[in-house]
């Protein structure tokens, strides 16, 4: 399938002509060697409805998991105030994010004006309701929690802009706020408007207390900037109600350098991180990028996190930049909340931080010495690891790990990865790695330093090296790895 068979053509047309006075490589593809304002550019003459597939479903034990498509920058986002979450979003240009299908049912319309109501206006709404945000900046005059925070109650509902562009909607606490969006119910879509400015998380999705759980959380095309702690959180009510089914696609989750000086440095050192998730089962994490997420001194936790017991999730399609873990599941070797499952499908292993995640197709790039891991496993029982490109420049620290897995209750499938190093430390049971490339040479990708990790036609190491494996999904470029053999890391060449 031709890369721009699905782009309309009057697309292409508008993005010749925005991009006519910017250079080009012709070695390369126009995607790939225009500059950042063509970027924007490409934005605005390519309406997210130029994408071709739904995303919206992902099962990693499926076997017939859906195309895969997204842009990263999450519907819209073109460059705005306190992040800039979109430089190097043309590595990810060929893929593109639906827009959400129109509203149905009750709607409200709400504006910057009416900020101070809207924590009402949310706790009352009706099952169902979607409430469409006007375009501008939200900040809420009270200082009270209560008056500031969105308790999303009823099943259902749905916040979203009502242009449709995440970076003209901004919801910004200030620091004051210390949770923005609260999801208490299940079936609660946010999507398409900036979160920024969260004393402690942007959103936090956990199930009230008296209930036996929610499901189905949708986070999709959100641009979520700066937050005190980790910018999504998920998790129990402490009660065995847990929060299952949900996603964060195609969204952007970036931190700046003023964001890092509002960091909860008392709970530990650095307590922030990206989506971190506790005992959900189901989750799907897909086409975000998440950027910077990191701190000076202590460690951050991972772009994505899922842990305490947490089962099934997929992690796909994701371009981690900077951070200072990339992708984990499980962590460490006990906790009071971890969960566990009526089936037990594991019963001789004492301790299982996760089950059965799947990470596949991710790009992780790291080059400075804040980053720690790429991806990270521990306690992670039936993992499986295919076809990452985790890349490190020598700016990164020296005891970078690509892939590090770690403790006797980790089982780990790691196939067909383009890394740097793969660790294994404090008695992690045997898992099986084929087909994974260690010190990969910078000259195997067109141009990391723009985040350009297709694989150059010299890259020997890695094309058609890599080994069939199930459910390896979609590429970087949105194919599969059925060129031939496949290859190993993210990419599949093509000539
Ligand atoms: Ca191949």
């Amino acid at each position: 399938m031709a890369r721009q068979s699905a782009w309309p053509r009057e697309c292409i047309g508008k993005l010749l002509v925005l991009s006519a006075n910017i250079p080009t490589d012709r070695d390369r593809p126009l995607w790939i060697a225009i500059s950042p304002l063509a970027a924007v550019l490409f934005l605005a003459a390519c309406p997210a409805s130029l994408s071709r597939t739904d995303v919206n479903s992902g099962n990693p034990d499926s076997g017939a998991l859906p195309d895969s498509g997204g842009n990263p920058d999450g519907g819209g986002g073109s460059s705005g105030d306190g992040g800039s979450p979109d430089g190097g979003l043309l590595a990810w240009a060929p893929f593109s994010c639906p827009p959400l299908p129109a509203a149905t049912g009750t709607t409200l319309r709400v504006g910057p004006a009416q900020v101070n109501d809207l924590a009402g206006i949310v706790s009352g709404a009706s099952p169902d309701t979607t409430i469409l945000f006007d375009d501008g900046i939200y900040r809420w005059s009270g200082a009270d929690e209560a008056s500031r925070r969105l308790n999303i109650r009823a099943p259902g509902v749905t916040l979203r802009s009502a242009s449709g562009n995440a970076a003209a909607v901004i919801l910004d606490g200030e620091y004051v706020t210390n949770e923005i969006i609260n999801v208490l119910a299940s079936r609660v879509t946010v999507a398409e408007i900036t979160l920024m400015h969260a004393k402690d998380h942007l959103i936090h999705v956990t199930p009230p207390s008296g209930s036996s759980g929610i499901t189905s959380t949708k986070l999709y095309g959100l641009r979520l900037i700066d937050s005190g702690q980790q910018f999504v959180k998920v998790n129990s009510n402490l009660e065995d109600g847990w929060a299952d089914d949900g996603s964060l696609e195609c969204s952007s989750l970036s931190m700046t350098d003023d964001g890092r000086t509002h960091v909860d440095t008392v709970s530990t050192d650095c307590y922030t991180g990206g989506i971190d998730a506790h005992g959900s089962r189901g989750w799907v994490v897909r086409q975000n990028r998440m950027e910077a997420i990191f701190c000076t001194i202590g460690l951050a936790e991972h772009a994505i996190h899922f842990w305490s017991g947490t089962r099934d999730t997929l992690v796909e399609n994701n371009f981690i930049v900077n951070c200072s873990r990339g992708i984990g599941l499980g962590l460490g070797t006990g906790g009071t909340t971890t969960r566990t499952y009526p089936d037990n499908p594991y019963p001789d292993v004492s301790y299982i931080g996760d089950y059965d995640g799947l990470i596949r197709n991710n790009v992780i790039y790291s080059d400075n010495p804040y980053i720690d891991t790429g991806i990270g496993l521990e306690n992670a029982h039936g993992a499986r690891v295919y076809h990452n490109t985790v890349f490190s420049t020598p700016a990164a620290t020296g005891l970078y790990s690509s892939i590090d897995y770690r403790f006797p209750g980790t089982l780990a499938d790691i196939r067909n990865n383009l890394t740097y190093r793969i660790t294994a430390r404090d008695g992690a049971a045997a898992s099986y790695l084929r087909a994974n490339v260690e010190q990969t040479p910078a000259s195997d990708f067109v141009d990391p330093a723009a985040f350009d990790f297709r694989l150059r036609p010299s890259a020997t190491d890695a094309i058609d090296k890599g080994e069939v494996v199930p459910n390896s999904g979609l590429d970087i470029v949105g194919r599969p790895h059925d060129y031939g053999p496949p290859d190993i890391g993210a990419h599949e060449y093509r000539p």
